[in-house]
């Protein structure tokens, strides 16, 4: 997995966190539920981009041009990250859809792949804020072992090729392991790119 640690110092971080901040007073975190069950997942997401991930009850996942609670458009994506995406991404076009998760207290993330977007030829690229996150990765069969890794405020990781359909998740948040954010936590941003280019 190309893996940038403290790819971002304290100065780009809290910077980033305030993009990030904007993002969220446009459109606002909001508590994203399982199709068909309902169950609400314990991370809370929102995005920026013209596209954005979404799941809920009746309608399950998909990117969508606007907020399901707002119904507004989503805001920019910050321009620190698109600039992150031109260094590190390796792919021609720039990313569409920038999912912001906020993990709080005790939430987590099942191994899942990401596979919503149409185009897996673009990678995934991630920067975590705020505490440490456990992180598991697998292979693409979800029977396939796992590792585990930190993910650490400033770190960025880049998934692409074979990796890009790797089973994920993660397994819990390590309170009081930063001083980014004062209500403690933790920010992940994935920047993707959803349709084909032409
Ligand atoms: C490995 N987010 O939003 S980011 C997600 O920390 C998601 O919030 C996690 O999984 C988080 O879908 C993990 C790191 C990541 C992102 C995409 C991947 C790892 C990946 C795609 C393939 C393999
Ligand atoms: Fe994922």
């Amino acid at each position: 997995m190309p893996y940038y640690p403290q790819r971002l110092d304290a100065r780009a971080q809290s910077s980033l966190l305030g993009a990030i901040r904007q993002v969220i007073a446009e459109a606002p975190l909001y508590t994203p539920t399982m199709p068909g069950s309902g169950t609400p997942m314990s991370v809370r997401m929102t995005n920026a981009g013209p596209l954005g991930w979404v799941t809920d009850k009746e309608r399950g996942y998909r990117y969508q041009a606007t907020h399901p609670v707002t119904e507004k458009p989503w805001p920019a994506i910050p321009q620190m990250l698109l600039d992150l995406w031109a260094a590190l991404a390796d792919y021609p076009h720039p990313p569409e859809a920038c999912l912001i998760n906020y993990y709080a207290g005790a939430a987590k993330m099942g191994l899942h792949q990401d596979r919503d977007e149409e185009d897996f030829a673009a990678p995934v690229l991630s920067v975590s804020l705020g505490d440490t996150g456990l992180f598991r990765v697998g292979g693409k069969r979800r029977k396939d072992p796992t590792q585990k890794f930190e993910l650490i405020s400033g770190d960025v990781f880049v998934l692409g090729g074979e990796e890009r359909l790797s089973h994920h998740g993660i397994d819990r948040i390590l309170p009081g392991t930063s001083d980014l954010l004062p209500e403690g936590g933790r920010f992940n941003l994935t920047l993707r790119r959803v349709t084909k280019p032409t």
